[in-house]
């Protein structure tokens, strides 16, 4: 028990360390929330520009659907980040909470994507989206 402890506590000083030391790793960290309240909140968003997070209908096949909200990050670490849903999401609803850019579009600060569009579109660091997947509750 002491080994894994002591290792499992290695492990989060170097990813601390890694993070501090190299610029923070792009990344959406959500839990299953309720939303009935009308918002859904990622605990901890890294962005590496100002940008915005996207919350998209999602589902089993892990596919980016539909816009239901969204919100404005700034460069670095965002914490508790809330968007307003513009639909009613049941429970058991699957969302997908996305880092998007912005860049292209007509203008600076206003949210300009639909699903597919380039304004405003996701950022993709390695190829990849950044998001966390999460179901209401
Ligand atoms: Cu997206």
């Amino acid at each position: 028990m002491k080994t894994t402890f002591t290792a499992a506590l290695f492990a989060m000083t170097a990813s601390a360390a890694l993070a501090a030391g190299h610029g923070m790793a792009p990344g959406v960290s959500a839990e299953d929330q309720d939303v009935s309240g009308g918002t859904v909140t990622a605990a901890s968003v890294i962005a590496p520009e100002n940008g915005w997070l996207v919350v998209h209908r999602t589902g089993e096949d892990m596919k980016p659907g539909p816009v239901v909200g969204y919100a404005s990050l700034k460069k670095g670490e965002n914490t508790d980040v809330s968007a307003i849903l513009q639909e009613e999401v049941a429970a058991g609803d699957m969302l997908m909470l996305m880092i998007h850019a912005e860049e292209g579009g007509m203008a600076t600060g206003v949210f300009e994507y639909t699903l597919g569009a380039k304004e405003d579109g996701p950022i993709k660091p390695d190829g990849n989206l950044v998001m966390a997947t999460i179901t209401a509750q």
